[in-house]
């Protein structure tokens, strides 16, 4: 191992000459809460008593050992992947992985049936989110939110009420508001001759949610979009534009949008859509994934769409009122390493967004030297020394550093997840 803290010296050196103060990016970075997906631990499975796999279009591939099959798992799995991962964190947990002797069924889950985890929270000191499980069960299969049935619609529809009032019982528990993004993977094979039907159900389904349940406290509602699902290929209900249209026309300050990085067109990025959004709302909740081809929930890379989000929240000003939320799932590598090395590559490239001299940039901007506004976006995106800050903010963590974490979660590889 090089030596730290003189890189450190040598970053701060050199962030002081472009105006940057390294210490106060790190404690704004590391500040920064980061809701940690608990669904990567178990490909989604959770913990409901009942037979049936995975649906709505979301598909884990992969066979990798060692996945956990039980809460207390889940948990320890958390825990591990915790230690290598620096800065605040939260826990996003489904509707899923509730907790019960017996089957409960979605549309009767209560804050009983999520004591464990709002306690594990509480002793931790972190907040919670939420999420309505509107797929994986027998009555996803026609529709959900915007089901032609009557009777499945009501169903789904009390599920999200549930779900509301489990997640102002994890506000009221830890203190902490509880972020719930509601997602339906309601959508088509086909294209259908009436797209608009089904759009006006999910419309008036999420109203009745909302209507039942206003009085909750201490929640934010995410509505999520997305382009494609498996089997779902050529109409999703829950559109970019309908979701769009819902958001934004309601006008109130705990709807807003969820922006998936995985859930648009090849050629769409989430980054160019923030600017637009935050136009006419306060705060977006983000689901940092990457999309591969047909999937839309590979493990976050270091890539240039990961740095292009964070330097864009950044230079809108915008990290504080954006719930960055992680949402990728693997089932062909170590679980652990997925969550370390996505949720690290997110915070990575936070940190390395925070460390570029945006004023700076602005002022070249607002001065109308187009030339240099080029010039200095591209010198500050290198990062020339976030390195050497990101090595030293996770040795201060005590989260490892560099590679150090790899060795630790093979050993628990060893001792515990290839002995279940
Ligand atoms: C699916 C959505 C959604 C899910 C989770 C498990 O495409 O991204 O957020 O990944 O609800
Ligand atoms: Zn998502």
């Amino acid at each position: 191992m090089y030596d730290i803290q003189k890189g450190y010296e040598l970053a701060k050196e050199y962030y002081k000459g472009i105006g940057i103060d390294v210490d106060e990016v790190i404690k704004a970075c590391d500040e920064t809460p980061l809701s940690m997906h608990c669904w990567q631990g178990d490909d989604v499975n959770g913990f409901e008593k009942k037979e049936g796999g995975l649906s709505g279009g979301i598909q884990t591939t992969g066979n990798y050992p060692g996945k956990a099959t039980n809460p207390e798992q889940l948990r320890a799995d958390i825990e591990m992947a915790m230690k290598f991962i620096p800065g605040v964190k939260k826990v996003n947990v489904h509707a899923n992985y509730l907790e019960s002797d017996t089957f409960v069924d979605r549309n009767e889950i209560e804050p009983k049936h999520f004591e464990k985890w709002a306690d594990w929270a509480v002793e931790k000191g972190i907040g919670l989110d939420f999420n309505p499980t509107y797929f994986a069960h027998p009555k996803s299969d026609n529709g959900t939110l915007s089901a032609l049935d009557d009777e499945v619609r009501a169903f789904w529809v009390g599920h999200g009420i549930r779900c509301r009032q489990i997640g102002e019982y994890f506000y009221k528990r830890t203190g902490k508001v509880c972020v719930i993004n509601h997602w339906t993977p309601d959508g088509d094979k086909e294209f259908p001759v009436d797209t608009l039907g089904p759009r006006l159900r999910l419309k008036d389904s999420y109203d009745k949610i909302f209507e039942a349940t206003k009085d909750v406290e201490g929640v934010m509602d995410g509505i999520e979009s997305k382009v494609f699902g498996i089997g779902l290929e050529s109409y999703t209900v829950g559109s970019h534009e309908f979701c769009m249209g819902y958001v934004m026309s309601k006008g109130v300050d705990h709807i807003i949008m969820t922006l998936d990085t995985g859930h648009y067109h090849p050629t769409e990025v989430v980054s160019a859509k923030l600017g637009g959004v935050y136009a006419f709302s306060n705060n977006v909740l983000l689901h940092v994934s990457r999309p591969v081809r047909w999937d839309s929930d590979h493990v976050v890379a270091y890539d240039d769409e990961t740095k292009s989000i964070m330097e864009e929240l950044v230079r809108l000003g915008k990290v504080q009122d954006t719930y960055i939320a992680t949402d990728f799932f693997d089932a062909s590598i170590n679980r652990i390493a997925a969550w370390v090395i996505g949720l690290r590559n997110t915070r990575k490239a936070l940190l390395a967004a925070m460390l570029q001299p945006v004023e700076a940039m602005k002022a070249a901007e607002a001065a109308g030297d187009v030339s240099a506004r080029l010039a200095m976006v591209q010198e500050y995106k290198a990062g020339a020394m976030a390195n050497l800050v990101w090595d030293y903010y996770c040795a201060q963590k005590g989260a490892g550093v560099g590679l150090e974490w790899l060795d630790e979660v093979k050993k628990y590889e060893e001792e515990v997840l290839s002995k279940r």
